[in-house]
């Protein structure tokens, strides 16, 4: 099964909770999804957990590394997203993002303009349940 790392604003702010929610549970169809919590409605803007920070870093890394690829929301910005798609990069990962349209702030440049990442503009949740159908038939051809 594949290992599929979900990456959502968490301290950079919660506004598009839904849209992960729905994400996540699309992305379950194609495999693992091994962070879950970015849908967790108590997670809040402040990350309280009971984690500390060290061991959210560690484990997060640890779960980069195992996957076998990335998917993430970039239309809120988020540093922890930004750091987690240039670790993934470092890992030769495959990143998929995804920016909703009417997002009244502009993709940071250095996503939008870097070439190993995809950057889909999606405006409804359809938009990108078919982009990743198509995404995940691809991957599926080149397995066989
Ligand atoms: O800078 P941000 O907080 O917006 O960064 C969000 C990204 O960093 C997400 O894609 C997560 O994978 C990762 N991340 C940031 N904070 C946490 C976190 N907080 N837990 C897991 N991943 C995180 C603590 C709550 C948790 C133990 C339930």
């Amino acid at each position: 099964m594949l290992k599929i790392y979900f990456a959502g604003s968490i301290r950079g702010g919660r506004e598009q909770i839904d849209i992960y929610q729905k994400m996540l549970a699309y992305l379950r169809k194609y495999g693992q999804v091994l962070t879950e919590h970015i849908g967790e409605d108590n997670l809040t803007k402040r990350g309280e957990s009971g984690m500390d920070d060290t061991t959210i870093y560690q484990r997060d890394i640890d779960w980069l590394v195992s996957s076998d690829m990335v998917v993430a929301e970039v239309s809120n910005p988020s540093l922890g997203v930004g750091f987690e798609i240039a670790k993934a990069i470092e890992f030769n990962k495959q990143v998929i993002c995804f920016y909703r349209k009417q997002s009244d702030q502009r993709l940071s440049a250095m996503i939008a303009g870097c070439p190993d990442v995809k950057v889909f503009e999606y405006d409804i949740f359809e938009d990108f349940t078919g982009i990743i159908d198509s995404v995940f038939k691809k991957i599926k051809t080149n397995l066989k």
